[in-house]
């Protein structure tokens, strides 16, 4: 049902059709920048730019760096009449800095150079033009360029919606297992190649089934939901806790022993049975109770499922022993 819900909740998001009329719908007016080492030459091709954009123009190559990053273009034009200054270093330079490697680039050449149209290509520059520029071919090559970079955008932003929601617990927040599985064994092998301990908790809610027997399973969700503030709270931002299964929980603590884990596992039954848990639709206020098992990493626990699995062995010990405890 965990499956049913992430399917769902993606459906939700933009699908590529969706993208793709957004896209047609012309969103244009980009903002663009001119890096051009002419008064002249900046000023044609900003009149020409005029009905698709609104163009910073700037001559001094190292400034026109700064300014890509520090600024939200979506296209870069580098004129090759720049002077002190080679025109394909500008371009490699936005190529390889975080903030603007994703930005498009268009390069005016000049006639016959072309060596210099080769070697821009190869370096990711999109697309050029030789001089004299024709204003509609400039037009025609920026729309296409503007268009490429916001669509991406779109479909960037899209993607990283869907790998969050099929990663996080839909009720809590938390992240879920999957996630877990996924990245407990980056926090595995780290631990092991700096030789740092590992700890995990497995929280499990006492007597779960009777609460929702009793209070309904509305009652039920409400407690779950404040369970996972009350862990998201009490553990520490490096730590990683995800909501495993129904009312299970899981934390991953790195650089943490035995005995730090042990405090903080018994801090958080503390935490959970010492302030009651509040019904929302009914205001009622319930006990609620948790066991905790422990685990750490140590030579012989070779994998992060033999790590789980001996959390789950504590779990089911601290269960059998009368629940609202932790046992290592
Ligand atoms: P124990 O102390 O041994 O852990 O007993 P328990 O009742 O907590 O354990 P059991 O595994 O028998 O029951 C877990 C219950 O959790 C059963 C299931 O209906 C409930 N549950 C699982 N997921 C959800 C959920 O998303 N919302 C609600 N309200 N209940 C859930
Ligand atoms: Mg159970
Ligand atoms: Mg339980
Ligand atoms: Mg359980």
């Amino acid at each position: 049902s965990d499956e049913l819900r992430i399917r769902a909740q993606t459906a939700h998001t933009m699908g590529i059709d969706e993208l793709l009329r957004a896209d047609q719908r012309g969103e244009e007016g980009g903002q663009i920048m001119l890096v051009d080492g002419r008064a002249n030459s900046q000023e044609r091709i900003i009149k020409a730019l005029k009905p698709i954009g609104n163009v910073f123009a700037i001559s001094d190559a190292q400034a026109a760096v700064f300014e890509a990053s520090e600024n939200q273009f979506d296209l870069v034009i580098v004129n090759s009449n720049i002077d002190d200054y080679d025109p394909l270093r500008l371009c490699s330079q936005l190529r390889s800095l975080e903030r603007t490697r994703f930005l498009p680039l268009l390069i005016i050449t000049e006639q016959g150079d072309d060596e210099m149209v080769v070697r821009a290509l190869d370096l990711g520059v999109n697309d050029y033009i030789v001089r004299p520029v024709d204003p509609n071919e400039l037009v025609a090559r920026s729309l296409t360029q503007i268009r490429r970079k916001n669509y991406n955008d779109r479909l960037r932003a899209n993607m990283q919606q869907t790998i969050e929601l099929a990663v996080t617990d839909p009720l809590t927040g938390l992240s879920n297992r999957r996630y877990l599985d996924n990245h407990i064994s980056t926090l595995f092998n780290r631990s092991m190649a700096r030789g740092r301990p590992l700890s995990v908790l497995i929280a499990d809610i006492d007597r779960f089934k009777q609460i929702n027997d009793t209070h309904g399973h509305d009652a039920g969700d409400d407690i779950l939901r404040e369970f996972a503030n009350r862990v998201r709270s009490t553990v520490r931002g490096a730590d990683l806790a995800c909501r495993y299964g129904g009312e299970e929980f899981v934390v991953v603590m790195p650089d943490t022993s035995p005995e730090i884990a042990a405090s903080v596992a018994e801090r958080l039954r503390g935490v959970i049975e010492s302030v009651p848990f509040v019904v929302k639709g009914t205001g009622e206020e319930l006990q609620v109770t948790a066991s905790f098992g422990i685990a750490s990493r140590t030579p012989q626990v070779i994998t992060p499922g033999h790590l789980l699995k001996q959390a789950d062995v504590a779990l089911y010990e601290a269960k059998n022993a009368g629940r609202n405890r932790v046992v290592a």
